[in-house]
């Protein structure tokens, strides 16, 4: 794979250029970049600069608004609803998340409902906004069919990813964010463009057969991670970013997507709770001696702790030029 060399603030650039290139505002281009440049810092490949083509089809096909101002609501005592208005998920959260913490930091937990969004994301920005916070955060959103349920070859759930954050007072947080399938759709993809295989049990071919090549599996179905309670899971993400928040479960996104490559209107639900209002004092002390059990243990390492070692460097990042090459194509 060739690569070229990027500066963050060149990453930032070129995903900001191409966004206003593309009809998108001042403040929606600004959410979008920094999102995508943030992936691009800590290691999050599938989810950076490699969702730019699909965010541009969705502003040029109109499926997305570019200009969308998103509305906050209360609607009760600790649930914040934000109508997104057609607009990307990150701009969206960009008014959400400072409301979510706000109530959850007074009332002791609070649900955020993001709808009428587009979410073609990492979620660990919005756990990681919560813990550094002094809160607990958990976030999941729905996509398109992609994974099959345990016991069938077809496809319903969507890869619905769920990130959850612990905050840790002076460090990073613990902090995890994973596809509910056995691997990302977009790590699928990328196996693919890059000619590798995936482990088995990744996925089926179109005609439910199990193989490792990610092409095939592209064409046919992703399996759940863990069989049966990978399943579980993706169920309960279906429930709470669809039947929570009164969006699109992923079988209704995909009926009412114009498919042009970009992410379908959802919903996410976030979920902020504050460790000092219901552990009370001394929390931060009996966690870490928790953690200082977990890391003990030999083979062990925190999840988190690779993206944010990335994060230390603020060097260069190589770019497949490929990829490259498009983005600057669409401006
Ligand atoms: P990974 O399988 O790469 O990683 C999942 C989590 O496990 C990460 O938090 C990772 O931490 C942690 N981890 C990995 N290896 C270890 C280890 N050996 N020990 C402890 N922890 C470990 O993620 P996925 O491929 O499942 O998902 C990638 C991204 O795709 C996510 O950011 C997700 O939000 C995004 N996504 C978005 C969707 C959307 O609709 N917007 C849909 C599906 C996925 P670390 O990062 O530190 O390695
Ligand atoms: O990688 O599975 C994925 C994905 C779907 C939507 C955004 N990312």
């Amino acid at each position: 794979m060739t690569t070229k060399d990027l500066s963050l603030t060149e990453i930032y650039a070129l995903a900001r250029d191409t966004m206003l290139a593309n009809g998108c505002d001042d403040a929606n281009a600004a959410a979008l970049a920094d999102i995508v440049t943030r992936a691009e810092r800590d290691g999050s490949h599938s989810h950076g600069l490699f969702r730019v083509p699909g965010y541009v089809k969705a502003l040029r096909s109109g499926k997305v608004d570019g200009t969308a101002k998103p509305m906050v609501s209360h609607p009760a005592g600790a649930v914040v609803r934000v109508d997104g208005g057609g607009c990307f998920a990150p701009m969206a959260q960009s008014v959400g998340l400072p409301a979510l913490a706000d109530v959850a930091s007074k009332t002791g937990v609070a649900a955020l409902s993001l709808t009428n969004i587009h979410h073609f994301a990492a979620l660990w920005p919005e756990t990681e906004y919560l813990a550094d916070r002094g809160l607990v955060g958990i976030a999941c959103t729905a996509y398109m069919p992609t994974v099959a349920p345990a016991g069938s070859k077809e496809k319903l759930f969507g890869t619905n990813p769920i990130s959850f954050a612990w905050p840790r007072p002076g460090k990073a947080p613990v902090c995890y964010d994973m596809a509910t399938s056995a691997m990302a759709l977009g790590d699928v993809q990328i196996a693919a463009r890059d000619g590798k295989t995936v482990p088995p049990g990744t996925g089926l071919d179109p005609d439910g057969n199990p193989t490792t090549d990610p092409g095939l599996i592209a064409k046919g179905v992703l399996l759940p991670f863990g069989g049966y309670k990978g399943s579980a899971i993706a169920l309960m993400v279906e429930l709470l970013a669809a039947g929570l928040t009164g969006e699109a479960f992923s079988y209704e996104a995909a009926e009412n997507d114009n498919h042009d490559g970009g992410p379908p209107r959802g919903g996410e639900m976030v979920i902020a709770l504050s460790p000092a209002l219901i552990a009370g004092e001394g929390w931060e002390d009996h966690v870490e001696r928790f953690m200082d059990k977990l890391t003990g243990l030999e083979g062990v390492r925190v999840p988190g702790d690779r993206r944010h070692r990335n994060r230390q460097n603020e060097g260069l990042r190589a770019i497949n030029a490929d990829l490259l090459d498009t983005i600057r194509s669409l401006s």
